[in-house]
């Protein structure tokens, strides 16, 4: 594991940690998946890519992975869909290594014969199937693995549902991606042009702009296969390198963070100042005799605040504001302790949890950045 990492991946948990009671469950949930598998991936060869074939039924998935380890492996053809788990295939020099890695993403079957010392190339049902369970095994393992081979064929390379939903959503994953038009030898070569071009304009339409594209045939009628080492080469200009591993499970940490940081205040909420504001015309308004106004300036700034404070720690404030008569009162016909007690302190210590989570996350975001291609060390 590279040196920034142990103490990033520590302070990336305590911070998801200090989100639990102040961020939805699910989102927490989701980030510190990102965390743990980030921490599970730098445990294993970052010099081995681990590459996944994905596509529609019958695209030629398994034919590839057959060519590109240069033996019959995969189950092809017959009954579609084939393939109804992810296979892997690791190389032959990392023995087990990666073993557990592969199970913990689901991976059942693996083979130990790979001829490539730097690529994991894993085989996964289609993504357009019958089988509900095919595509979620695919949703579940697109995000986590280093590089995603997609693959294409003359026929459904402009297929609706893989546009929209799955490549549209991902641009910002694109640099992971090598798309493969296979069957190529089924097209004469005037065609073959202008389905590349028009697979290029479909992509550029999901905003993936440049693309990595091989065209290939994995299991040609007669002769060999054609653009494997290409396909290859692609591949581990995608992944293999700590470099680019760095590069993904950094974006994979920013996106979450990203997302936590927004749910435990963006910008901050500049709660004193508005407080100590909203305080003060409240007693301005008892010492007018005006307690309606006092209420309802008060309690108006705190369903504000729980509007802006989300679904956790909103409610909570809600339940304050619903007390503010009370308070008020209390004030105004004397002895009841000041607003400042009463009100402003309890919603003060429900954010302080919250700012605490977006403190650490503001660092954690900090350090992140740092390690950004490009970024100054
Ligand atoms: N002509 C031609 N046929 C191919 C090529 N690649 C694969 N095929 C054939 O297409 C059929 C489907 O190939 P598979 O490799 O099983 O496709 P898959 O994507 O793994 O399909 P699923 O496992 O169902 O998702 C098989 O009959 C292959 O022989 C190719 O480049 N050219
Ligand atoms: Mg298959």
């Amino acid at each position: 594991m590279p040196d920034d990492w142990p103490g990033l991946l520590e302070k990336a948990e305590l911070a998801v940690g200090a989100c639990s009671g102040v961020v939805e469950d699910d989102l927490i949930r989701s980030v510190a998946n990102t965390v743990r598998e980030a921490r599970m991936r730098l445990s294993y060869p970052e010099e081995v890519a681990v590459a996944a074939l994905v596509g529609g039924t019958g695209s030629g998935k398994s034919s590839l992975l057959n060519a590109v380890m240069g033996a019959e492996i995969a189950e092809t053809g017959g009954m579609r869909p084939t393939t109804s788990a992810p296979m892997a295939v690791v190389p032959a020099s990392i023995g087990e290594a990666m073993d557990s890695y592969l199970a913990m993403l689901g991976i059942d079957e693996i083979h130990h014969d790979g001829p490539h010392d730097r690529l994991c190339l894993i085989d996964m049902p289609d993504t357009d199937s019958v089988e509900v369970g095919h595509r979620l095994q695919v949703e579940r393992l697109l995000p986590v693995v280093d590089a995603v081979v997609w693959v294409l064929d003359p026929e459904k390379y402009r297929d609706a549902t893989l546009h929209r939903e799955h490549l549209a959503g991902m641009a910002d994953s694109a640099d992971r991606f090598v798309f493969v038009l296979n069957q190529a030898d089924r097209v004469d070569e005037a065609s073959g042009e202008a389905l590349r071009a028009d697979l290029l304009k479909a992509l550029a339409e999901d905003g993936i702009g440049h693309p990595s594209l091989v065209v290939t045939a994995a299991a040609p009628p007669s002769g060999p296969p054609v653009g494997i080492d290409e396909l290859l080469t692609r591949i581990s200009e995608r992944a293999g390198s700590e470099e680019t591993l760095q590069r993904k499970l950094v974006s994979d940490l920013r996106r979450g963070v990203d997302r936590l940081l927004e749910a435990t205040g963006g910008t901050g909420l500049d709660f004193e100042r508005r407080a100590a504001g909203a305080q003060e015309k409240a007693m301005a308004s008892i010492a007018d005799g005006d307690e309606d106004s006092a209420v309802l300036g008060l309690t108006g700034f705190l369903n504000g605040l729980a509007r802006e404070t989300g679904e956790v720690v909103g409610p909570g404030i809600e339940n304050i504001a619903v007390e503010v008569p009370v308070h008020v009162r209390a004030v105004a016909e004397g002895p009841g302790p000041p607003l400042s007690e009463s009100v402003i302190a309890p919603v003060r210590s429900m954010l302080a949890g919250r700012a605490r989570a977006n403190a650490l996350l503001a660092e954690l975001a900090l350090n992140l950045r740092h390690l950004e291609p490009g970024a100054a060390r």
